[in-house]
């Protein structure tokens, strides 16, 4: 039997803030292939959970955009980081739609396999990788959302806004799906 909708809706949490903060089993880093650190949320995580993440970091020979893998978390209060390329935006005609649901799912299927029940998302690729941020949240919604239908599968999924503009448009499409 797949779960209800409103079940799922009300385990979606949108806020605003530093997602180095997080209580919850798992963040999610919007990484680049290397998986080897970077600026933005990136540079944030690996400050925070201190040098050991890149020490493991560098034992897992990147990730493909779209592809996930999973490290510990260090210094954080999260047990787990999840790390992802999302796609470079480069127009919209490149596959970035499916590579940016591929980091969502994969960032969800990881979080199942290591027996999560709840995970931080930052809004993967609206920063330096330029995806636009209206399309980039009705896929981050969309994806988690057919994700948990799918594999009956509920964990509390906090969405972490670091600017106004991403706050604004996450609480927008919740309230529209509510
Ligand atoms: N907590 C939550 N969100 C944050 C934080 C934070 N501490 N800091 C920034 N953001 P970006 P991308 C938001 O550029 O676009 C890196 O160099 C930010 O406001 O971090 O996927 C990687 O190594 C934006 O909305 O990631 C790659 O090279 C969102 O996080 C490249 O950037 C994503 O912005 C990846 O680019």
């Amino acid at each position: 039997m797949s779960v209800n909708k409103s079940t799922i809706l009300q385990h979606i949490y949108i806020q605003k803030g530093d997602i180095t903060k997080m209580e919850v089993d798992a963040i999610v880093n919007a990484a680049n292939p290397s998986l080897l650190g970077g600026g933005g949320v990136d540079g944030a995580i690996h400050r925070a959970a201190g040098p050991q993440l890149l020490e493991e970091c560098r034992t897992l020979g990147g990730a493909q955009p779209g592809e996930a893998k999973i490290t510990k978390g260090y210094r954080l209060k999260a047990k787990y980081v999840i790390h992802t390329p999302g796609p470079v935006y480069r127009g919209g005609k490149y596959n970035e739609a499916s590579i940016l649901q591929n980091s969502y799912y994969n960032s969800m299927r990881l979080a199942k396999e290591n027996h999560c029940t709840s995970i931080a998302f930052p809004a993967i690729s609206t920063g330096v990788y330029g995806y636009p941020k209206d399309e980039a949240c009705r896929i981050a919604l969309s994806t988690i959302i057919e994700f948990m239908e799918k594999e009956n599968f509920i964990i509390d999924v906090y969405f972490v806004l670091f600017d106004d503009e991403n706050y604004a448009v996450y609480k927008k499409h919740v309230q529209e799906l509510s």
